[in-house]
């Protein structure tokens, strides 16, 4: 795939982002610490466990970060369906660009089409790499959403954000996959119990889960406009209506001309995870991302319930009764 025209050049940091990662670096230190399920500790930082990478790009987004209203921010807590959002709304946005049979998709995991924001702040240490994209930008993010600076956040922007959410569940599960797969062969692997523990306390890359879920949920409701929030098992079930959904609230709704062709069943098509999985660029191990992770490892089962395969009675009941309580009448999940 030809990258070179998602990638502008990139400046060395100028001295405001040098004093936000001097600031970063003195930060790191003093916080609440906490060892991650791979690679290097969690932070915890405003009330979430972060890799410091996140935090240092949490600050640059902070201190630097010019919103366009055009931008389209992919939220997620990882092991949500990051992969999935990212193809349907790059699809859902370039429809018009590219021919289905020769998709870009079909070339590129979906991480080098849709950035992740923290990953390239943090690579460069600086926003000149994201403020160099063309219009509209998608990016990707594990932020929680209280992290945004306002004038992201504030009903005046009008830069958006699409959130996936999945039973806890069923997160945990992939985690604890992915996480066996990426630890370092010289670490014992991560036992289930063992995750079940960290997961439950909230101690996870962007924990807690429930408290993530909750930020993005809140302002869905209070900003509906500007934030949607999708659950897996929805998109799972009623794809080409979940479809319609985010085209709608991208601002790019399908017109009666692209429902006849089946331009939606086409991307729901393109999109789904027995397509994406079986792209050659997605066997691979080669990695796309900002991260030491291999493309295929983003694609295990891609199914709603493995959680059966693999929690006992007593840790399914210890996962609900938390998400009940954390949740409490404000439940986007069914138990
Ligand atoms: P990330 O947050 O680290 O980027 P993310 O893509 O959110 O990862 O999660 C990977 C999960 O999404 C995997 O779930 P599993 O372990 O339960 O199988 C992966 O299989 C699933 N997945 C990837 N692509 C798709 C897709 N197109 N449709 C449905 N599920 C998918």
């Amino acid at each position: 795939m030809e990258t070179s025209k998602f990638f502008p050049s990139v400046e060395i940091p100028n001295e405001g982002c040098q004093k936000t990662l001097k600031n970063c670096n003195e930060l790191l230190p003093t916080l609440p610490q906490s060892k991650a399920w791979w690679l290097d500790q969690l932070f915890q930082y405003q009330g979430f466990w972060i890799p410091s990478f996140g935090i240092r790009g949490s600050m640059l987004i902070n201190d630097h970060f010019k919103p366009r209203s055009t931008d389209i921010i992919v939220a997620t807590f990882p092991k949500c369906g990051t992969t999935w959002l990212r193809a349907l709304v790059f699809s859902i946005i370039n429809r018009n660009s590219f021919d289905f049979s020769d998709h870009p998709l079909r070339k590129a995991n979906p991480q080098e089409l849709v950035l992740f924001f923290e990953g390239y702040l943090h690579k460069y240490g600086s926003t000149s790499f994201v403020d160099g994209l063309p219009s509209p930008r998608l990016l990707s993010t594990h932020l929680p959403y209280s992290l945004f600076p306002t004038r992201m956040t504030d009903d005046t922007s009008a830069c958006r954000f699409v959130y996936i959410c999945r039973d806890p569940k069923d997160v945990f599960v992939s985690k604890w996959h992915f996480a066996n797969k990426l630890r370092p062969k010289e670490l014992p692997p991560l036992s289930l119990e063992e995750a079940f523990d960290l997961f439950c306390k909230g101690i996870s890359e962007y924990g807690p889960f429930w408290d993530h879920g909750l930020g993005y949920w809140e302002a869905s409701v209070e900003s509906p406009k500007k934030v949607l929030f999708l659950k897996y098992e929805d998109v799972k079930k009623e794809p080409l209506g979940c479809v319609r959904k985010l085209a709608g609230f991208l601002g790019v709704p399908f017109t009666p001309e692209e429902e006849n062709n089946e331009t939606v069943a086409e991307i729901v098509k393109l999109c789904s995870f027995e397509s994406l999985s079986n792209q050659n660029v997605n066997k691979s191990q080669t990695s796309s991302g900002e991260r030491p992770v291999g493309n295929s490892d983003f694609f295990r089962k891609g199914e709603v319930g493995d959680w059966v395969n693999h929690l006992s009675p007593k840790m399914v009941e210890k996962l609900n009764q938390i998400t009940e309580q954390k949740l409490n009448s404000r439940y986007w999940i069914q138990l």
